[in-house]
């Protein structure tokens, strides 16, 4: 007779966000964590395996909040009946408060974690102990960054055998609640220029390192490149096109591996490091006093600042945001948020224009004019003064670990590669072989007109119809023949253009798949009526001025 499969168990793990739920459910199984020190990181539920038993870890809990991450784990939680209550050693009176009438009905153990910042004394262990006695259930206090291999093993035996969570207890209140300690970022009057500072600082950085590192690189590739050249000519016309035309791998490929690469890296250290670190979550605490006449809240800027790195990532993490702001915060990041392969490349045009310094007009108009943007299509009640907070508090800053940094990094990377990388090169062979029909020349004559109210000639068509699709298309503006019948504020405009006329196409694949299609469309369509009127009024306004 074949033996009964043994039963499995399934345990969610559910609590306020940024708790550790994340850290306990790898230490616990052995896997590393995907966690990062910003609220609301988990977006849906990741089941774990462990022996006979499964994890479920669940998105954060935002109190009185309409999150669709929160939906989601109170479902969950509706769902299974054995539960790992998750509370944090610093705010253990709130959690309790607010989480036991949850857990009321349910069976299951309580993990206190951030037990680290609590003193280690009688009177916190005796405070435990107490509340085990009075609610016959296991309360384990860890820090859940360095669980011992006994608190392992005492979490998941103690979840064989679960207790009942009592009906209606009041616990005694521990009576401490640990703060983290205010920083500069804090201070009424510097705090928020602080933070502005800190935000551009991985532009600033990434704008100077890569103009170092394309100095250095850029000689080198064409020198290497140039004997490749020659051999290459005695190609017939349509590789030849491909590989060495105006828009040939050859050409335009170094350009993005000189501009696009360093600057990718480097966003992704600093991303890697600013959320590590809790850096993110403090910046837009002291931000959001700012940010609310535009209709967004500290906390959606996160996620629009997540968008330097990736879009798609950033509009993805939108579901942690209120419903009230989620969906300007969607509208803000595909408008302005300049991924790393769009300034890269911004960084590429410019430099290859021997203009650098135009860099700093950019980012200024492109900042400007996505708060006028996101202003205007926000909900009149998220500009309100009652839109407080969505976070509930400030993070503990930490010196980020490296291994943190390192995980985000490696995934930008890996998308950089296995991505962006691939689409870029189909870009460029299809601008080849559409010049190489002759089709270039025709469909330019055909949008001249278009270009011509923007005060650009014919040439600047087709980078803005490619960054349309991938942002790193507008790279095709540094293409020789184009750049040189540029001025400079026409290479600007072009480039401005190119950047926020659409999102890119995977970005607006996103957006439906998150929202709606309809809605998708609504944002592009008024994305690129945005876009055309400050293209209008950066070309028309900087000619008067200029
Ligand atoms: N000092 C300390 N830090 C911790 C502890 N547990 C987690 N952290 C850190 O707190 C941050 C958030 O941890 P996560 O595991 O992502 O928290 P979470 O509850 O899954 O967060 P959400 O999914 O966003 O709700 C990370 O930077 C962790 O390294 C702990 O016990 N002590
Ligand atoms: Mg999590």
């Amino acid at each position: 007779m074949p033996t009964a499969p043994p039963t499995q168990r399934t345990t969610v793990i559910v609590g306020k966000e940024s708790t550790g739920k994340s850290e306990l459910a790898a230490a616990l199984t052995g896997q590393s964590p995907i966690s990062s020190n910003i609220q609301g990181s988990t977006l849906a539920c990741e089941s774990y395996q462990t022996g006979d038993d499964i994890l479920i870890d669940s998105p954060g809990i935002l109190f009185r909040s309409d999150t669709a991450t929160t939906r989601t784990a109170l479902a969950q939680l509706q769902a299974h009946d054995t539960i790992l209550l998750v509370i944090k050693a610093t705010h253990v009176d709130d959690d309790l408060t607010d989480l036991l009438p949850l857990a009321a009905g349910k069976q299951g153990i309580v993990v206190i974690t951030f037990w680290d910042k609590v003193l280690p004394s009688d009177f916190t262990r005796q405070v435990v102990r107490r509340w085990e006695q009075a609610s016959q259930v296991r309360f384990i206090p860890v820090d859940a960054r360095h669980l011992h291999p006994g608190q392992r093993l005492q979490i998941l035996q103690s979840l064989q055998t679960p207790a009942p969570f009592p009906q209606q207890w009041q616990p005694i209140p521990a009576g401490w609640r640990i703060e983290p300690v205010p920083t500069w970022l804090e201070h009424p009057r510097w705090g928020g220029l602080l933070a502005i500072a800190l935000l551009l600082l991985p532009a600033v950085v990434a704008v100077w390192v890569a103009n170092g590192v394309a100095g250095v690189l850029d000689p080198l590739l064409q020198a290497g490149l140039a004997p490749l050249a020659a051999l290459l000519s005695r190609l017939p016309s349509l590789p030849q096109e491909i590989l060495m035309g105006r828009y040939g791998l050859i050409t335009m490929g170094p350009l993005l591996f000189v501009w696009a690469v360093p600057t990718v890296v480097l966003y992704a250290l600093f991303l890697g490091a600013y959320k590590a670190s809790g850096l993110v979550e403090r910046l837009t605490v002291a931000l959001h006093p700012w940010l609310r006449p535009f209709g967004l809240s500290g906390r959606d800027l996160v996620r629009v600042i997540m968008g330097f790195g990736c879009n798609v990532p950033a509009v993805i993490s939108t579901r942690a945001c209120s419903g009230c702001s989620r969906q300007t915060c969607i509208s803000a990041i595909a408008f302005g948020s300049a991924c790393s392969y769009q300034f890269g490349a911004t960084l590429g045009v410019f430099s290859a224009a021997n203009l650098p310094g135009l860099v700093v007009p950019y980012l200024a108009y492109l900042t400007l004019t996505t708060l006028i943007y996101t202003h205007l299509v926000s909900p009149k009640a998220a500009r309100s003064t009652h839109n407080t907070l969505m976070i509930e508090r400030r993070t503990f800053l930490e010196v980020p670990r490296w291994s943190a940094i390192w995980r985000e990094t490696q995934g930008t990377l890996n998308q950089f590669f296995t991505n962006a990388i691939p689409i870029f090169l189909l870009i460029t062979l299809i601008a080849s072989v559409l010049d190489w029909l002759g089709l270039i020349t025709t469909l330019a004559g055909l949008i001249n007109p278009l270009m011509g109210l923007f005060n650009l000639p014919p040439e600047a068509a087709l980078p803005v119809i490619l960054a349309s699709i991938r942002k790193d298309g507008l790279l095709l503006f540094a293409e020789p023949g184009t750049l040189s019948v540029l001025t400079p504020l026409q290479i600007l405009t072009g480039v401005y253009l190119a950047g926020v006329l659409l999102p890119c196409l995977v970005t607006a694949l996103t957006i439906a798949r998150e929202q709606s299609v309809r809605f998708a469309a609504a944002l592009m369509v008024r994305q690129a009526i945005a876009a055309i009127l400050f293209s209008l009024a950066l070309a028309w306004g900087g000619a008067v001025l200029g």
